[in-house]
């Protein structure tokens, strides 16, 4: 490989920042600084900085590993490979094809959440794949197609927020999350405009606010709806907009009226003159945005809440206007494309519907099969991997660790270990590669080339930067092998430019339509905004930066309001369980904490998991900062130090979900599942906390 910079894109975050890599003489990777790409304009946090430090041999995984009298040995490609084909293949003939599940993540490239997808249909023949976005920004992905016919994070690009009157951060921590964006929001206070925070925690993000709203967890719902109650009682609605370019007004007005503000107050303990004034910042510029990410999102009526912040964009006129509208702010680095290109249980690449006949047609055609022989819509994420060892007997898993990151983990731990036969691929041995049959050490970003579609619906390439070390496969080469060993030859390149190709005819028509991007243009033009589809020109389609301007994706050009109204979270405190537990994330660790717990500096910087409590709740259990504290759900019991803050509701703990053992987070949450989105309840329980003697 040469030995100059080559251009591409963070392994971690939903931002994909840009960066240049370059390789140097003692075998290691030197990070630089990449000023053109303009979401991070070269600013990199502290886990871009150091992924290079995962590339290492000494941290990851150099051999496939098979297991052997009960332990993991060292075995060849072959012997582990077989060893796959084999498991998958009895449990199929044993239990029919749905026994074989299969698991992805929003990590992986498109081209790699594409073949997988394809993968399950056509050489498995199962229905049984979902992936960890469904943890992630399901409920926003519901909310979004509903209401606007397209689910797209973001309608607009990040440079937009700048040029916005107000946005409201509802349940976003991006200061820790993506911390180069932070930079948009103080351009934004610097032209003027105001920034409202919605947190039950003053976090680094809060502080930046000009108002920031601490509501109590699961509670976003009747807050949105509150707002949209005054909205109306104070006049500020923009009848003509509603009257031309919406539908269904009178329902979600005559739902949200039922919300009067003494009443939001009770629910949310935000201030009715706290409401009043977001009203205001909210309404009175000439544009305005809401912006949600995992706090409103990973509750089992966050396809709702989505929907009332929704409504409350659209009651004003501020949706596919210039510099307003409604955004979710997506997680992983490919967490967009990844729930475009078909690893999702119900969906066909380009954003297709499994169960519509001519998406099955169309994709089907491009596969080389009978429409009739791909499987229908699957379980949900959390559905599929409680099924394990019972409908599911055989799983294949590439991009997560839901040993670490699924809701009532223990019991899922317990689910993986009963099953008859399991696969992982990884980069490192995750908890859950452990417990695996057979394990695939596999190439990584800077590793290979391929496509990953950020927040913004941007499609970006990652080009390869260095050669992997010896022993190491990429995940596209291991679906090709097991293919070929389970008697489909054809269809699974190996070449990801390839597959891209693929996935353009795929994806050609539907909503995602990619069928305009090549490699080549990805690289020249640095990203290309879906949809992009094919055309007659020389320059070719220009992408679409700004969606819904003039008209949104529904046949009639309209956006629909959803009559949404308050409900409770599923598990509310009572005396057994007093205290709210809320979850999420701090700046030196990435989700499962697989990659980055792995990387020293990183580890100095968040050493393990904490409680956050209030003084007042920390008083009560007689505890000290640092002494450990006991947390007990009813699925569980963790113990972590205590981090005492006044930047918390006293009603309510915070734990960070990144570790595994007695402080894993998970070994508490509720899988109460949203009904539409099927997203577990990550962000509300009931527990108790107890001090702990040592
Ligand atoms: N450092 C770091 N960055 C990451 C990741 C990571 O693991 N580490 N993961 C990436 C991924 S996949 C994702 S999805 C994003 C997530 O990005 P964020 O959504 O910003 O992250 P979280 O910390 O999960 O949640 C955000 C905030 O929601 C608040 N919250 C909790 N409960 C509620 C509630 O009921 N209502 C409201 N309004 N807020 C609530 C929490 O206090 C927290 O501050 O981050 C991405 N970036
Ligand atoms: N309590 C609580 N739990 C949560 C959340 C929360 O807020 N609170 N958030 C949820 C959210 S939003 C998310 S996104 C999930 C994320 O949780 P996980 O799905 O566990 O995500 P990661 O830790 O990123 O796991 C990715 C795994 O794939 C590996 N990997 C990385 N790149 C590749 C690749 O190219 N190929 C292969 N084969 N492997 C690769 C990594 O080493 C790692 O082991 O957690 C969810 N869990
Ligand atoms: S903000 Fe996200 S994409 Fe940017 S360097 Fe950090 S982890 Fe990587
Ligand atoms: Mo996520």
């Amino acid at each position: 490989m040469q030995n100059t910079a080559t251009p591409t894109h963070c392994p971690y975050c939903a931002l994909q920042c840009g960066m240049n890599l370059t390789p140097a003489p003692d075998g290691t990777v030197e990070v630089s600084e990449r000023a053109d790409f303009p979401v991070n304009r070269g600013a990199l946090c502290g886990k871009g900085r150091t992924a290079p430090a995962v590339l290492s041999s000494r941290v990851r995984l150099t051999s496939p590993l098979v297991r052997s009298g009960g332990t993991l040995v060292p075995a060849t490609w072959d012997e582990a490979l077989d060893r796959i084909a084999e498991g998958l293949s009895r449990t199929r003939t044993e239990h029919g094809p749905d026994a074989c599940g299969v698991f992805g993540g929003g990590g992986l490239t498109n081209e790699k959440a594409y073949t997988l997808g394809k993968f399950a249909r056509v050489v498995l023949g199962t229905s049984q794949i979902d992936y960890n976005g469904r943890f992630c920004m399901s409920s926003a992905a519901a909310g979004g197609m509903k209401a606007f016919g397209l689910d797209r994070g973001l309608p607009f690009p990040l440079e937009d927020i700048p040029k916005s009157g107000c946005v409201i951060l509802v349940g976003s921590n991006l200061a820790e999350t993506m911390p180069p964006s932070l930079r948009f929001f103080t351009e934004l206070k610097e032209n003027g405009g105001t920034l409202i925070v919605i947190d039950p925690r003053r976090t680094r993000t809060a502080e930046q606010a000009d108002l920031h709203l601490m509501p109590r967890p699961g509670t976003d719902l009747a807050l949105a709806l509150g707002l949209l109650h005054l909205v109306v009682a104070e006049g500020r609605t923009d009848e003509a907009y509603i009257s031309e370019r919406t539908v269904g007004w009178e329902d979600a007005r005559a739902a949200a009226m039922a919300h009067w503000p003494e009443y939001v107050e009770r629910i949310t303990g935000v201030p009715v003159p706290q409401l009043r004034e977001t009203v205001r910042m909210f309404c009175e510029p000439e544009s305005a945005m809401v912006l949600t990410a995992r706090g409103p999102e990973q509750q089992s009526k966050g396809t709702d809440t989505v929907s009332a912040w929704i409504n409350l964009c659209l009651a004003t006129g501020r949706a596919g206007r210039p510099y307003s509208g409604y955004g979710c702010l997506t997680g992983q680095g490919n967490g967009q494309g990844g729930r475009e290109h078909g690893q999702k249980a119900d969906q066909l690449p380009g954003y297709r519907k499994l169960d519509d006949p001519a998406a099955r047609a169309h994709v089907a055609e491009v596969w080389g099969v009978d429409p009739d022989a791909l499987p229908g819509p699957g379980r949900s994420a959390y559905e599929l991997l409680d099924a394990l060892g019972t409908d599911i007997r055989s799983l294949l898993l590439m991009g997560s660790n839901p040993v670490v990151s699924a809701p009532r983990a223990a019991h899922i731990e317990e689910r993986i270990k009963s099953l008859d036969f399991l696969a992982v691929c990884d980069v490192v041995l995750s908890e859950t590669a452990a417990l695996a049959d057979v394990v695939l050490p596999v190439t990584q970003w800077a590793e290979e080339t391929g496509t990953t579609t950020n927040l913004e619906g941007r499609v970006l390439l990652r080009q390869k930067a260095i050669t992997p070390p010896d022993g190491i496969r990429s995940d596209l080469e291991v679906m090709h092998e097991l293919a070929d060993r389970l008697g489909v030859e054809k269809g699974f390149p190996t070449d990801a430019e390839e597959v891209f190709e693929e996935l353009r005819r795929a994806s050609a028509g539907g909503p995602a339509d990619y069928s305009g991007i090549t490699y080549r243009r990805l690289a020249e033009e640095n990203g290309v905004f879906w949809p992009c589809p094919m055309d007659d020109t020389e320059v070719g389609h220009p992408g679409t930066p700004r969606l819904f301007l003039d008209r949104f994706a529904h046949p009639d050009g309209r956006a629909r309001f959803a009559p949404v109204s308050h409900r409770a979270i599923a598990e509310e405190p009572d005396e057994e369980y007093p205290v709210l537990l809320t979850t999420g994330r701090v700046v030196a660790q990435y989700q499962s904490g697989a990659q980055t717990r792995r990387v020293d500096e990183l580890n100095a910087a968040a050493p393990g998991p904490f409680v956050e409590l209030h003084p007042r709740l920390a008083e009560r259990l007689g505890a000290a900062e640092g002494d450990p504290v006991a947390v007990v759900s009813r699925r569980g019991r963790a113990v972590a130090p205590a981090r005492i803050t006044l930047g918390i509701r006293p009603d309510t703990v915070f734990m960070p979900f990144h570790w595994y053992g007695e402080g894993r987070a998970n070994t508490l949450t509720n899988p109460a599942l949203d009904p539409t989105s099927r997203m577990p309840e990550f962000k509300a329980c009931a527990v108790r906390v107890e001090p702990v003697e040592r």
